[in-house]
């Protein structure tokens, strides 16, 4: 077979601005070797084979789970640690209030003294990498440079890596420079830094998830989210799914909840028996970039081409795509084992854990088996409803923007916003219980604007006024709407049965943006009437049903409240409309 002219040249030849820069990191952190991935098949099966020699990985039952492996991190590293992330901008205003800040100077400075010397004995793996289709013009290239193989693999899985990327960086000459090491693990070691103004990227002492995969929240989020305030698009912590009716219309939404709130669950439904027709397409489970396009609507990619997800809770009943998503092929990290080497976590029903995610025999009395943020990495083209459109240059067009928080109170089921305006008071008003996506409490409610408090690279109110203007600029704007799934019962029993049957709350919506669904005038917005919604068939009582789709004004009244003295936390950077939106919903409460 003839060789390809261009593998003539060997990666490091190929950019000689990411070889210098490797040069560089080189020097300072000294390990034993350097290694250039190519994103090759072959390349992924010896990395992922050397760590199971080292004993990092471990291979699962190999009939029932085959091409399985668990990693077990540091119990100290296993989630994100938004209290050790920062945004080093030149000036602190820039970063606002939402964000941990550092000056430059002093971040590298701190930086360059936890990373001298710090890869001695070992490899330092140099991954180009492509966010988005790699002939998308809305795609974009970094290179992670890390110490860590299991980063390397899951890289692998969640970006385009390898060769391609690197040509694309070498034709374009810019790329986001993420430095990354695993440390020695100690959390008082653990820094995650962005320097927004140098598309650089600094992080060591964790070797988990959004803290080291720098392509996804670091790079495909708060790097993304500052260029794109300054080119004119969106970077969002959204999924993005289409969904064909049964009239053969199909509709692309895209939906922001916060971390462990639903997004890869919603990206997968299966419609429930009860709505025959429908079909679901998965495009993005985490991460949606939107640009006005021509035609004046807003169109979405999915910079990723995996998915990183929460595993409790996965089952045949709440999500069967992604049940049989991870049979195969799945890298497993921190769930526990069964006696027969299978995988096991809290909600998996049809076997028994005997080892717990960290190696001990299980007992109950030491908490769950699973760590509540065990993680799938799996490739998107194993979901059985994933779509080609996921890997369109162009994106797919989208209908309605949904926002959504875990709340046991107070938000109903789903409201649709008035117009664009009304819809990012609507974005930036949500608050959410705290999940275990991240090190600190669990359960808390807070503030999570746009599902974007972690994750936003700037000033959360110059967020605002850029979110205010992106809608200016389109023609036929999507509708945008906020659901709650996780509203509960005095005794604490969840009020909707969620998961397929969110497709009656989706369908409602797609039915407004045709004009072809009533609803109540509320408050706080569209509310459907309960006899608006599709419940044919569904597991809920016509109780909940009402309790779900009231507005509670007194609790609103407080909540608006509430969320005026949020917005003044960012000072003479929230825009005036903003205020002008919640005075009208505060007006519509006292009327
Ligand atoms: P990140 O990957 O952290 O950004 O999270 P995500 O938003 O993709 O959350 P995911 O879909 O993984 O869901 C997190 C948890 O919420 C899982 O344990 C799910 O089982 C549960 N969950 C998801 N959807 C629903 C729902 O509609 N109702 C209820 N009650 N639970 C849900
Ligand atoms: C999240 O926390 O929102 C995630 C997982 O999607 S992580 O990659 O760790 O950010
Ligand atoms: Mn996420």
């Amino acid at each position: 077979m003839a060789t390809a002219p261009h593998t003539l040249v060997s990666m490091p030849e190929l950019s000689p601005g990411v070889s210098e820069w490797v040069e560089q990191v080189r020097e300072l952190t000294q390990p034993a070797k350097v290694y250039w991935c190519d994103g090759s098949q072959s390349e992924f099966q010896r990395i992922r084979g050397e760590l199971v020699a080292r004993g990092e990985l471990k291979e699962l039952n190999k009939e029932t789970f085959p091409n399985c492996h668990l990693y077990r991190s540091d119990p100290t590293d296993v989630a994100r640690v938004e209290h050790l992330t920062f945004v080093c901008t030149q000036s602190k205003d820039d970063a606002g209030p939402n964000n941990n800040w550092m000056a430059p100077d002093e971040a590298k400075a701190k930086m360059r003294g936890l990373f001298a010397g710090c890869m001695k004995g070992r490899t330092l793996y140099v991954v180009p990498y492509c966010m988005g289709p790699i002939d998308s013009p809305y795609a974009r290239c970094g290179v992670e440079i890390t110490d860590s193989a299991y980063v390397v693999l899951n890289m692998a899985i969640m970006t385009r890596i390898g060769r391609r990327a690197l040509e694309r960086i070498a034709a374009e000459g810019t790329f986001v420079k993420g430095l990354h090491s695993t440390g020695d693990l100690n959390p008082a070691r653990r820094f995650i830094m962005h320097f927004p103004e140098e598309l650089g990227i600094q992080s060591i002492g964790s070797g988990y998830g959004g803290n080291a995969l720098l392509g996804k929240k670091c790079h495909a989020l708060r790097i993304a989210s500052w260029q794109a305030r300054s080119e004119g698009w969106l970077a969002e912590h959204m999924l993005i799914v289409g969904l064909q009716s049964p009239r053969g219309e199909t509709h692309y939404v895209a939906a922001a909840f916060p971390s462990a709130c639903g997004k890869t669950n919603l990206a997968m439904l299966i419609p429930p028996d009860a709505l025959p027709g429908w079909k679901v397409f998965t495009v993005g489970d985490d991460i949606a970039w939107l640009h006005p396009g021509p035609d004046g609507r807003l169109w979405a990619i999915n910079p990723e081409s995996g998915y990183f997800g929460v595993v409790p809770g996965t089952n045949p009943k709440t999500n069967k795509n992604a049940y049989d998503m991870i049979r195969h092929d799945t890298l497993f990290t921190n769930v526990a084992l069964t006696a027969d080497n299978e995988p096991w976590w809290e909600g998996r029903k049809d076997s028994q854990p005997v080892t717990d995610w960290l190696g001990r025999p299980y007992d109950p009395s030491n908490g769950p088996a699973a760590h509540p943020n065990s993680r799938f990495t799996v490739a998107a083209t194993q979901n059985p409803a994933y779509t080609q459109a996921a890997a369109e240059p162009r994106g797919v067009p989208i209908s309605a923007l949904i926002f959504g928080g875990r709340r046991r109170e107070l938000a109903p089921l789903v409201y649709e916003a008035r117009s664009w305006a009304h819809g990012v008071l609507v974005g930036a008003s949500v608050a959410s219980e705290t999940t275990a996506a991240a090190v600190g409490e669990v359960g808390v409610v807070r503030r999570d604007p746009m599902a974007m408090k972690p994750f936003a690279g700037y000033n959360y109110g110059d967020y605002f006024a850029h979110w205010l203007n992106v809608g200016a600029k389109l023609k036929r704007p999507p509708r945008m709407f906020h659901v709650n799934w996780f509203r509960q019962s005095a005794d604490g029993k969840f009020l909707w049965p969620g998961f397929g049957d969110n497709l009656r709350v989706l369908s409602w919506m797609l039915e407004r943006c045709a004009n072809r669904a009533e609803a109540q005038d509320t408050a706080i917005g569209f509310l459907p009437r309960p006899g608006d919604l599709n419940l044919q068939g569904a597991d809920v009582s016509a109780q909940a049903v009402t309790e779900l789709t009231t507005v509670d004004k007194a609790g609103w009244l407080r909540e608006v409240g509430d969320f005026r003295g949020y917005l003044q936390e960012f000072g003479s950077h929230t825009p005036k409309q903003l205020y002008d939106e919640l005075a009208e919903v505060e007006r519509r409460l006292k009327a």
